[in-house]
């Protein structure tokens, strides 16, 4: 995992594979679903939706195998529901940690309609001994050196939670490829890691799951030698549309002098957000933004506005959000092996010119 063994050439190619939403993006409520992020650790698998069963097994009274008509035939709920990768920001750490090299792009927010997974597993019957729900996706490949299919598990709690969804579609068609078709897991609030796509099989377990997803990678830690913590639900954070327009190679900002309505929006996984503030001086300075009236999609992101007058010079634009919980955003991020939850402010140089 050393940084200098993670060329540019694999950078690029783990960047290309997996795009992430242009932060023009953030001007729509809903992500379109060919802007919405992508990360697949491995390939995409091939999967006949005919033939494909979910099958849901381990420490149950009744183990199920349904086809995707089964789940289709079941009550559905739908909701809008924002998901970020815990390696947001990873770029925005010096070293940068050697994995997808995202800059701050890796989100979306999406209109996911399935089957709560709580129906099934009440079908199902949990047996006395289940204390996690284990989700196996159909993707296979090696990941810290030992081969594996995608897994991650959930325990009980989080698992029988209402909104936690077998989801089938997004944003009001059948999932594509890429974003696990026929069937994924949706747990709002949580990082992207916790969705598993492709989902072959969901087994109820007796010990908390210990595979590579789940106790290896996904862990906050300060070096090689600490233990870490688990990475679970989305810390906060506000993002804005880049104002002004791009210069091509460099993406650096040019705007006119005068008033723009600056525009993002910002999320927790922690709490409901409670403000939004903006600051043009690189954030010695701050003001708040105007929230929308649209927090009645608890896991959907908030659209935030704030009228910025726009002098001649050089200015860093910032933005940042602090929830319910009082959890907000750092300034400067905290250094972490695997260059995960790094939610420090988002910095916009911009050139106002002189009109
Ligand atoms: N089976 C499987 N599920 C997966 C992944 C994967 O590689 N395989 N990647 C996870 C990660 S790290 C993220 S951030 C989200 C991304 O979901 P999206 O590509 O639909 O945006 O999917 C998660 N579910
Ligand atoms: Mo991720």
């Amino acid at each position: 995992m050393a940084v200098q063994e993670f060329s540019t050439v694999q950078a690029v190619q783990l960047a290309t594979r997996n795009h992430g939403m242009p932060l023009e993006a953030l001007r729509y409520p809903i992500t379109p679903v060919g802007l919405h992020y992508l990360l697949i650790h491995f390939d995409i698998p091939a999967v006949d939706a005919v033939s494909w069963r979910l099958t849901i097994g381990g420490d149950v009274e009744r183990p199920l195998s349904l086809s995707l008509d089964d789940l289709r035939g079941r009550d559905a709920t739908e909701l809008s529901s924002t998901m970020e990768c815990a390696g947001n920001g990873r770029a925005g750490l010096d070293p940068m940690p050697a994995s997808q090299p995202w800059v701050l792009e890796a989100v979306g927010n999406a209109r996911w309609r399935g089957v709560p997974l709580r129906m099934l597993l009440d079908e199902a019957g949990l047996t006395e001994r289940a204390v996690e729900i284990l989700f196996t996706g159909l993707d296979r490949g090696i990941d810290g050196g030992a081969e594996q299919s995608y897994q991650r598990s959930l325990p009980l709690n989080e698992a029988t939670r209402d909104d936690v969804l077998l989801a089938y579609e997004m944003n009001g068609a059948p999932l594509l490829p890429q974003h696990g078709s026929p069937l994924r897991l949706v747990v709002p609030g949580w990082y992207g890691m916790t969705n598993v796509k492709w989902l072959t099989a969901i087994t109820a377990v007796d010990r908390p799951f210990d595979g590579y997803q789940q106790e290896q990678a996904y862990r906050f830690r300060l070096d090689a030698d600490d233990e870490g913590v688990a990475l679970t639900r989305m810390l906060p954070r506000a993002l804005m549309v880049p104002p002004g327009i791009p210069e091509f190679l460099t993406r650096e900002r040019i705007a006119e002098p005068g008033e723009h309505l600056l525009e993002g929006r910002a999320w927790s996984g922690q709490a409901p957000v409670a403000q939004v503030e903006v600051s043009d001086d690189g954030g010695e300075t701050w003001q708040r933004a105007e929230l929308a009236h649209d927090a009645g999609e608890r896991w959907a992101w908030r659209s935030w506005t704030y009228r910025w007058s726009a002098i001649p010079g050089r200015h860093t634009l910032c933005c940042r959000t602090t929830d319910e919980a009082g959890n907000g955003q750092p300034l400067e991020p905290e250094w972490n092996v695997g260059g995960y939850a790094n939610n420090s402010v988002q910095r916009i140089p911009v050139t106002v010119s002189s009109g």
